[in-house]
């Protein structure tokens, strides 16, 4: 069966556009891209210390089961040049699953919908942007009401423009 996910992008160091750029077009083969939400330059949330970051979320289309994505996904990472770093840091690249179909799992490091998605301006204005309507399949609300409750300030479309 195919399935349809959501996916937010982030970068925060280096070329922060390349890397949201390379990111999608090394996709492998079996994932189908299907929507892109505009590019958002967006505060460091969690930890201030940092420099800005690129948000994203793309609709994706793929065969491959969550365990099977999220492997690609981390494969995908560590190619494209991300090193570790502590929790909410820098990073050059992350890949998150925010969906998978309507799939409510918990098996770290697999855990979907993503447990912080809807506190996450970041995350929920790109993705509002491609749909609106989707509900939560844990919190039961669609993406229009999550993004009432959290802080927007400062997340603006990004241009390369100042
Ligand atoms: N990712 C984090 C922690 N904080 N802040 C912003 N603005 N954007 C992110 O992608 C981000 C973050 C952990 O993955
Ligand atoms: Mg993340
Ligand atoms: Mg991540």
């Amino acid at each position: 069966m195919e399935h349809a996910v959501y996916l937010a992008l982030g970068s925060n160091l280096g070329n922060r556009i390349a890397n949201l750029k390379n990111a999608i077009s090394n996709f492998p083969p079996q994932m189908e891209v299907k929507k892109k939400s505009p590019i958002y330059e967006t505060p460091p949330w969690g930890y201030a210390d940092q420099p800005a970051f690129l948000n994203q979320v793309v609709l994706v289309k793929t065969y491959l089961k969550a365990d099977d994505l999220l492997a690609h996904l981390k494969r995908l990472e560590s190619v494209l040049g991300r090193e570790p770093s502590f929790e909410n840091g820098p990073r050059l690249i992350d890949i998150d699953i925010l969906f998978y179909d309507d799939l409510i799992l918990d098996e770290p490091p697999l855990i979907v919908p993503h447990p912080r998605l809807h506190q996450r301006a970041f995350v929920l204005v790109p993705l509002h942007d491609l749909t609106p309507d989707l509900v939560h399949p844990v919190l039961n609300k669609p993406i229009s009401e999550l993004l009432l409750d959290v802080d927007r300030l400062n997340i603006h479309k990004f241009t390369g423009k100042r």
